[in-house]
């Protein structure tokens, strides 16, 4: 079944909604919230996980009529056809299928006629035996040492998802140290070059094409580092391959053995689910790699089956495309109160950007409505000290997602009780604000009279910025996946509703050539 192929903005639902909008559009936050049961009626608990979205310039009906047009435009089906396996990423004649990577269930899925669940569960048993061996201390260098360091040499979907899950999953790791080359800045490989040891150091080098620049040529510049003191005969034990790019594997030496497969139907922004995972899997062992895919399943399904009105990610995508396309909000914010999560906001902007940055739509047409918002962020309570001010005062609408934990990991309570104190009181501040009363009346307590005239304009805080509050129970491999996993059928969704291809990403080629180019002519 192909993807339906309408422009949103000229169906009966986008009309509608923008006579709703117009009614609606100078709705006050504040006054939504004293409605009796508002925020039980605006959130969604699942498990360990609740989303409250009361905190909107949204009313039922606004709701009503973005499902309303997630209906008219055939999201039920496109939904479905990206989980049976159809060739969804049309332009690159793909399928699109990081959620069969996670699946357990034993419904098969079918290439090109092939049941794909068996490969994806040898893969999984390579990755558990490869990684207990190199864990445990069973797999030794050249010099019959046991492994310390693993380093990712990878670029973009083959590098952000790894480093984010190994940095948000630091609790969960074991002894070995992981490392992470990406960038073709020479100094970017000589300073991780620099920390390791040959004898003791496993190289993984992540390329789906296996002729990526920036990976081709740091896995050269470390091979020819590691030759100073091993030989070609020594390769085997330190290099390691996950791609789909046989020959080029051969040819850089790699033994065929210590080849991972990938798969030209993961894309690979949604590859960290597959051996492009790896590292994750040697930093935190097997079975917590595991438990992340499982989160991730567990939304999988959450995103299938359920109505879309109780469906997270899809109601994520509504708002956020409520914001988009009729407050011309340009923006999102991402604001984990975790430090664990600080490089999510990274990871988020390429998922996010790089799929659903598309000004042509699935006919081949230029698209005159906006499409892609812009998302960036950092972690609280840090960023309140840093941009927090422009999104409380500033003159630009920023709708945030605000990500939480109940529970801290290491279980100091006094921090945690003040992070998520301050994680309450940002979303409090921002939906709310403090008016002119407040503000006055405060300056008049403290006893600065004659500072009221002065200061008042600049003391208040117009409130009416609108934010999600993403709280689960607890940092763990299996809350992880599922948040991550929130975000992908988040972007799916919305490609759906613009009538984008949200899989390819042709935007990144033209200044790949023209690098070449300009190499080859100097
Ligand atoms: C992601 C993109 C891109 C890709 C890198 C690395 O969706 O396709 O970021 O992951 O360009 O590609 P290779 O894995 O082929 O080296």
């Amino acid at each position: 079944m192909a993807l339906k192929n309408i422009n949103p903005t000229t169906t009966d639902s986008w009309r509608k909604l923008t006579n709703h909008f117009n009614d609606i559009k100078n709705i006050n936050i504040k006054d939504l919230m004293k409605h009796e049961n508002r925020k039980e009626n605006f959130s969604l608990e699942f498990n360990d996980l609740e989303v409250d979205f009361s905190k909107n310039r949204i009313t039922k009906e606004t709701i009503d009529l973005l499902v309303e047009l997630a209906k008219e435009v055939g999201l039920k089906e496109a939904i479905e056809s990206q989980f049976l396996g159809e060739e969804i990423n049309v332009t690159e004649g793909r399928a699109v299928l990081h959620t069969a990577l996670r699946s357990t269930s034993d419904d098969p899925v079918y290439i090109d006629g092939k049941n794909i669940k068996p490969q994806i569960q040898s893969a999984l048993r390579k990755i558990k035996s490869f990684s207990n061996k190199v864990i445990s201390g069973k797999w030794k260098g050249y010099t019959g040492k046991s492994i310390t360091d693993i380093v990712n040499i990878g670029i973009g979907g083959s590098d952000l998802g790894p480093d984010m899950i190994v940095e948000s999953l630091q609790f969960y790791k074991n002894q070995l140290t992981t490392h992470f080359v990406s960038n073709i800045d020479g100094d970017h490989v000589s300073e991780v070059i620099k920390k390791l040891n040959p004898e003791t150091t496993l190289f993984v080098i992540v390329s789906k094409t296996f002729t990526t620049q920036e990976t081709i040529t740091n896995s050269e510049t470390i091979k020819n580092w590691f030759l100073k003191s091993a030989t070609i005969f020594d390769i085997p034990k330190h290099f390691v391959a996950v791609s789909t790019n046989l020959v080029a594997v051969d040819n850089f030496g790699i033994d065929k053995n210590n080849v991972f497969p990938m798969w030209n139907w993961v894309g690979g922004r949604f590859s960290l689910w597959s051996a492009v995972g790896l590292s994750i899997s040697l930093s935190v062992g097997f079975d917590n790699y595991k438990a992340l895919l499982e989160g991730a399943e567990e939304m999988d399904m959450h995103y299938r089956n359920e109505n879309f009105d109780k469906n997270m990610p899809v109601i994520l995508a509504l708002i956020s495309i409520w914001y988009n396309n009729f407050y011309l909000a340009e923006t999102e914010a991402v604001l984990p109160y975790s430090q664990y999560l600080k490089k999510l906001p990274d990871y988020l902007q390429q998922a996010i950007m790089e799929s659903n940055g598309k000004g042509v739509d699935r006919n081949g047409e230029t698209i005159d409505y906006q499409t892609g918002t812009i998302v960036w962020g950092s972690t609280g309570t840090n960023m309140q000290h840093a941009f927090m001010q422009l999104v409380h005062q500033g003159t630009k609408l920023i709708p945030a997602d605000f990500i939480g934990y109940k529970e801290s990991l290491y279980g100091l309570t006094d921090h945690h009780k003040k992070l998520m104190a301050n994680y309450h009181g940002q979303i409090a501040a921002l939906a709310f604000g403090k008016s002119k009363e407040e503000v006055h009346l405060e300056l008049k307590f403290s006893g600065d009279q004659d500072k009221i005239a002065k200061l008042l304009p600049f003391k208040v805080f117009e409130g009416n910025r609108p934010s999600n509050s993403i709280l689960f129970d607890k940092l763990t491999p299996h809350s992880l996946g599922k948040l991550i996993a929130l975000y992908e059928h988040k972007i799916y969704t919305q490609g759906i509703l613009w009538n984008i291809y949200s899989y390819d990403q042709f935007g990144v080629e033209l200044g790949k050539e023209l690098a070449k180019k300009l190499l080859n002519t100097h």
